[in-house]
This record gives structure tokens, C-alpha cells and sequence, in this order.
């Protein structure tokens, strides 16, 4: 399992409007989509750049886990999301490796692809989330 390239990079934000600002007026980043995740209990908006996305993530619920981290720890870079040819075998293979899985198997994420996440205490501090395109 190595991965291929770093599909997004997730950071939590208090204000989309406000974030999505900063990335077109001051960057010039265009961004293509907002989506809310009821599930995640947030509100998404994406930016491409290369083969990598930034996800901006503002948390719809102060419970839900982008709402407990701005609490806990502010603003900022939230996950890191690696693309893997297979989520199943990768993480059947990073927990044979004594890594803390969050999710045993794959859930549905946006953008049309399967994700799970690995604890951030077993990953030096760095949420880091699986992603796999389904072809459709
Ligand atoms: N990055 C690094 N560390 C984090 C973190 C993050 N994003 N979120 C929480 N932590 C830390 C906490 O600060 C805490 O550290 P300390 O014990 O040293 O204070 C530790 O992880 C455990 O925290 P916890 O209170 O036990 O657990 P939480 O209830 O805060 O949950 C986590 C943390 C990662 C398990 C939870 O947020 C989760 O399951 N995340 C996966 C789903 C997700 O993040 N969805 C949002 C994005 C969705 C999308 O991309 O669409």
C-alpha cells in the first residue's frame, strides 16, 4: 500500500463566506463546489489545485467532530487525505501495522469516493483519511 498522491487537505474554518474569500480574492483559487455533509455535520467547499483539493470544512453543529476540534484547538488544518487503490486492503494493512482505525470500512464521502480515517494519536497528531475512487 503506498499512496499516490494527496487527494485533499481538510481545514476547518468558523465562516466559509469568509474563508472562500481569502482562497478567490487573495490566492485566485476558484471554488467549484459547496456541499453540506449532513453525516460529518458540516458544510464543504472545494478548490483545486494540481491534483490536489483543498476542502474547506465549517462546522454545521458545535458537536459534530469540525465543531469539537475548532473548540478545542482553533482554526486550522484539520486532515490530510491520501488517495490508495484499495481503502479495504490499506487499511487491513496500516492495522496489521498497529495503527488506530476509526472507521473498519469504508464509508461513502464527498466527491464520489469511499473514505475511512486513522486516529490522529496513532498517526503523529495528524488526522489522516483514505480515499478511493469508485468508478462509476
Ligand atoms: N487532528 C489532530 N488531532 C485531533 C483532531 C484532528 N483533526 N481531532 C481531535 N484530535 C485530538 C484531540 O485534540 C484529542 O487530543 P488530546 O486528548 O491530546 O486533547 C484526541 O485527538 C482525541 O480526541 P477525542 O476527544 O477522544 O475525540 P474526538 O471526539 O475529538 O474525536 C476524532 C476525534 C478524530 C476521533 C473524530 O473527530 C473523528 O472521528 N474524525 C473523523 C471524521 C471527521 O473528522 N469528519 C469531518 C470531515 C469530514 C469530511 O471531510 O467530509
Amino acid at each position: 500500500m503506498i499512496p499516490q498522491y494527496i487527494e485533499h487537505i481538510g481545514i476547518a474554518v468558523k465562516n466559509l463566506d469568509e474563508a472562500i474569500a481569502y482562497y478567490e480574492n487573495v490566492l485566485g483559487l476558484k471554488c467549484y463546489k459547496i456541499e453540506e455533509v449532513k453525516d460529518q455535520k458540516v458544510k464543504t467547499a472545494f478548490f483545486k489545485i494540481g491534483e490536489t483539493k483543498i476542502e474547506l470544512l465549517e462546522p454545521t453543529d458545535s458537536e459534530g467532530p469540525v465543531g469539537k476540534f475548532i473548540e478545542k484547538r482553533g482554526e486550522g488544518i484539520h486532515h490530510i487525505a491520501f488517495a490508495v487503490d484499495s481503502l479495504s486492503e490499506s487499511l487491513k494493512e496500516v492495522e496489521a501495522n498497529g495503527i488506530r482505525l476509526i472507521d473498519r470500512s469504508p464509508k461513502k464521502g464527498t466527491e464520489g469516493l469511499d473514505i475511512a480515517f486513522l486516529h490522529p494519536k496513532s498517526t503523529f497528531g495528524v488526522l489522516t483519511e483514505f480515499c478511493e475512487r469508485k468508478v462509476e
